[in-house]
């Protein structure tokens, strides 16, 4: 077999497989994949492969992931699609429960979304007194709707999604997140998010929440400086912005680009993480940025979720996030120190005291 036979994805024959999706077929034509979601023998594995028909040697060669693999074993595929963005994957796992993974990467799993979506969520909102506006980049899975719906304060949750399968997915195989979109405060925008934030009014905002997948295909533009730009004029005096920071064991240059980028617009950024097993490297990193303002001490929450009525059950229970998890969750190790501390002294933060 060669990588130019004619078996398209989802079945049709009028697209060439590409190369990385050989092996699958080779192996179990049944979870024949998409040219992301590889399923081999019954097991998902990221990051996407490629793969070497003469040699039959199997290729994990991922820039974002270079040299490594993590693999979880499929009890039954139950989606498979692409749309106009990507390529969707939903699959029962044999330990996680459900999956969903986006041109190959998992987003979320049923047992670990807690972690990312609690975290994402209240970093930003616990450390402002009463957020009342709210805007979500991504997130069409819901999970961090969910989240923010337990703060009472909040009167307006503004989602921008980009890619409609994505929310009728999560809808269909995912209602525990999903349900994040009943809540009559949310208003659902389906659209690019970088459009949207252009025809935002400036300071409307109290928080934001850049819940996107990683840096390749669709959110390519989200770790760039004109996106952050159009974030900080969206957001009040004092606003915050919670953006999904990668790993630091693997993407320590990407974080610090981010902060970099991220220090040459916003009045403080901090760095925070959490652990995520099914992400790379099983860490997840958030980057907390505040606009010039009044000051916000994002590593001491002043709006604790104890304090707030109904929050814990809202719902479901919280399952990860608490107060001592948030002030946790900026420690960082020697490393990650040494690596971002050169970036302490910009223009706007110095003389301001430590950032990160
Ligand atoms: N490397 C995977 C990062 C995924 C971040 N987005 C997850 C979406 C869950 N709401």
């Amino acid at each position: 077999m060669d990588g130019k036979e004619n078996n398209g994805v989802n079945g049709s024959n009028k697209v060439g497989i590409p190369k990385c999706c050989l092996k699958a077929r080779v192996f179990d034509p049944e979870l024949e994949a998409n040219c992301h979601s590889t399923v081999v023998s019954g097991w998902f594995s990221q990051p996407p492969t490629s793969f070497d028909g003469k040699e039959k040697v199997l290729y994990f060669n991922n820039p974002m992931w270079p040299g490594e693999a993590h693999s979880l074993k499929v009890e039954k595929v139950l989606f498979k699609g692409k749309s106009e963005f990507q390529e969707v994957l939903v699959f029962e796992s044999a330990s996680y429960g459900k999956v969903l993974v986006l041109d190959g990467i998992v987003q979320l799993t049923e047992k670990d979304e807690c972690a990312y979506q609690e975290m994402i969520a209240h970093l930003p909102l616990c450390s402002i007194k009463s957020p009342k506006k709210v805007l979500v980049v991504g997130g069409g899975d819901g999970g961090v709707l969910r989240e923010i719906s337990r703060h009472s304060s909040v009167e307006l949750i503004d989602i921008c999604e980009i890619d409609k399968m994505v929310i009728d997915v999560s809808k269909k195989y995912f209602p525990d997140l999903a349900i994040g979109f009943e809540d009559p405060r949310v208003n659902l925008h389906v659209g690019d998010a970088v459009e949207f934030l252009k025809n935002t009014p400036e300071g409307k905002y109290d928080a934001i929440i850049v819940d996107s997948s990683d840096p390749v295909g669709p959110a390519i533009e989200l770790v760039e400086g004109p996106f952050f730009a159009k974030i900080a004029r969206a957001l009040r005096p004092g606003g915050v912005l919670c953006n999904m920071a990668e790993s630091m064991w693997l993407h320590t240059h990407l974080i610090q680009d981010m902060i970099s980028i991220c220090r040459e617009t916003f009045s403080s950024v901090h760095y925070a993480w959490a652990s995520v097993p099914t992400y790379p490297s099983g860490v997840i990193g958030f980057l907390l940025c505040s606009t010039e303002g009044p000051f916000v001490d994002f590593k001491h929450p002043v709006n604790p979720i104890e304090k707030l009525e109904g929050a814990l059950q809202h719902q479901r229970e919280l399952k990860f996030y608490n107060s001592e998890m948030h002030e946790a969750a900026f420690a960082l190790p020697c490393f990650l120190r040494r690596e971002v501390s050169g970036l302490r002294d910009s223009p706007r933060s110095a003389g301001s005291g430590v950032k990160i």
